[in-house]
């Protein structure tokens, strides 16, 4: 059901060698980058008619427009099961409690007196935010990605998700009321690639987006890649991972869950353990089987992606290797359930987040601890961050000097563009002074 790595013994590797025995994902972006491209430029060429094509082409859909109606919004909030609106409601209340307390103020600095420079942070003017469709349609998704997109202020937000057959040729019902809950009224019907290609190049229906944000499969990143540079992206999102660090004190029927819960969303998805005890490991092993068997994906996603190479139980002589091992994974989410657990939390440096102890599984965070779910994948977490209200802010320095401040730099300023031999840069200071360097202090 799921392999097992013997890392005991032997003193662990460093960090790159040791990232190289752990498990993980096949998901090459750059071999999809060829097939999205023709895909992308139809939609620049073409707009609104390409996306029609598309519509029907992989999503078997006859669009007469790719804009949802307001009609539409409204009536899926009316028809919304009241239970699940209300937990959409309690989840989008707790995460804009967090994603609020994220909000950047700006911020003066006196460099030397007459001389300031202050950041100000000003949200990007509009996003396009992307939803799947089929095998996920995850209204919280929604929500991960318009909170904190709304709490930064940005004031345009358009949301694309696949049409989709059953639906009338709308994205899925649960998808437009999230998006009515959360104010959101400008929706399109258009799925992947063209959807990414959509808010990049801007269509006859469509306004271009500044930045393109939101989960997706692999043509979904590979279409982000293709046009970042043009617009910004959150992240080429993969697989989802959880990577769960526990001791002999960890309850197997948790870790066990907690694993399935993670691959349940993909074939590719990766479940990790790492644990010094063998006698957890067993145990988890053994739950696992049941576990899995009463599982509603067990076929198509749970079983292959237990088996699948990216996922494993990893065996470690201590916490302290352990450690080491989850800080060179860098999973997506991490669970730490060991005795003194925040302890432990607390020393680790790479994961996109880390759930404490027994009380906080990935699910809590997958809907409703406050947290965002969309964290960064495929060992990312060693450089970037989930998202959050910074990813839709440009942070713009303003430099405000008066003269006597210009004039006690200036000789600095023209020697160092003396050393890198641009001379025009002194001589843009010294115009200021009569071509007289004052001299320094
Ligand atoms: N675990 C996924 C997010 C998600 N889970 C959506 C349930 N719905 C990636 O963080
Ligand atoms: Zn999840």
């Amino acid at each position: 059901m799921i392999s097992r790595i013997d890392l005991r013994g032997d003193a662990l590797p460093e960090g790159p060698a040791l990232r190289e025995l752990l498990p993980r994902a096949d998901f090459d972006v750059s071999a999809a980058l060829e097939k999205v491209r023709p895909i992308c430029e139809d939609v620049r060429h073409r707009g609104d008619a390409a996306l029609i094509d598309f519509a029907e082409r992989f999503d078997g859909v006859e669009l007469d427009r790719v804009r949802v109606p307001a009609e539409a919004l409204t009536r899926a909030l009316a028809e919304l099961d009241p239970a699940v609106r209300a937990a959409l409601e309690e989840s989008i209340r707790r995460a804009r409690l967090v994603h609020r307390a994220q909000r950047r103020t700006t911020r003066t600095t006196q460099v030397v007196p007459g001389g300031s420079v202050t950041e100000k942070w000003v949200p990007v003017d509009r996003v396009g935010l992307y939803a799947p469709g089929g095998r996920s349609v995850y209204p919280s998704s929604v929500i991960m990605n318009v909170v904190p997109a709304q709490e930064a202020g940005v004031p345009s937000i358009a949301l694309a998700s696949p049409a989709q057959a059953d639906f009338g040729g709308l994205p899925h019902p649960t998808i437009l009321a999230a998006c009515a809950l959360l104010g959101v009224d400008e929706v399109y019907a258009a799925g992947g690639a063209t959807a990414v290609a959509m808010f990049a190049y801007g269509t006859e229906s469509c306004p271009p987006a500044d930045m393109v944000t939101g989960p997706g499969n692999i043509w979904v990143a590979a279409a982000k890649r293709y046009f970042t540079g043009r617009i910004g992206i959150d992240a080429e999102a993969g697989p989802t991972e959880i990577a769960v660090l526990a001791d002999g004190t960890a309850d197997p029927v948790h870790v066990a869950a907690d694993l399935i819960s993670q691959a349940e969303h993909d074939p590719l998805a990766a479940a990790v353990l790492v644990t010094d005890s063998a006698a957890l490991a067993d145990a988890v092993e053994r739950e696992l089987a049941p576990q899995v068997e009463a599982s509603k994906h067990v076929a198509d996603r749970i079983r292959p992606a237990l088996a699948g190479r990216q996922s494993a139980i990893v065996l470690v002589d201590g916490v302290e290797e352990g450690l080491r091992v989850v800080d060179a994974y860098g999973a997506e989410h991490l669970e730490i359930q060991t005795a003194a657990a925040a302890a432990v939390a607390d020393r680790v440096r790479n994961a996109g987040a880390i759930f404490i102890g027994p009380w906080a599984p990935v699910s809590l965070g997958d809907y409703a601890a406050g947290s965002n779910h969309v964290l960064p994948t495929g060992g990312c977490a060693c450089h970037s961050s989930g998202l959050s209200v910074q990813s839709f802010l440009r942070g713009i320095h303003i430099v405000d000097y008066t003269r006597d401040a210009l004039a006690e730099v200036a000789h600095h300023v023209v020697t160092l563009a003396e050393a890198e031999d641009l001379p025009a840069h002194g001589a843009a200071i010294k115009a200021r002074f009569e071509w007289k360097v004052p001299e320094g202090k």
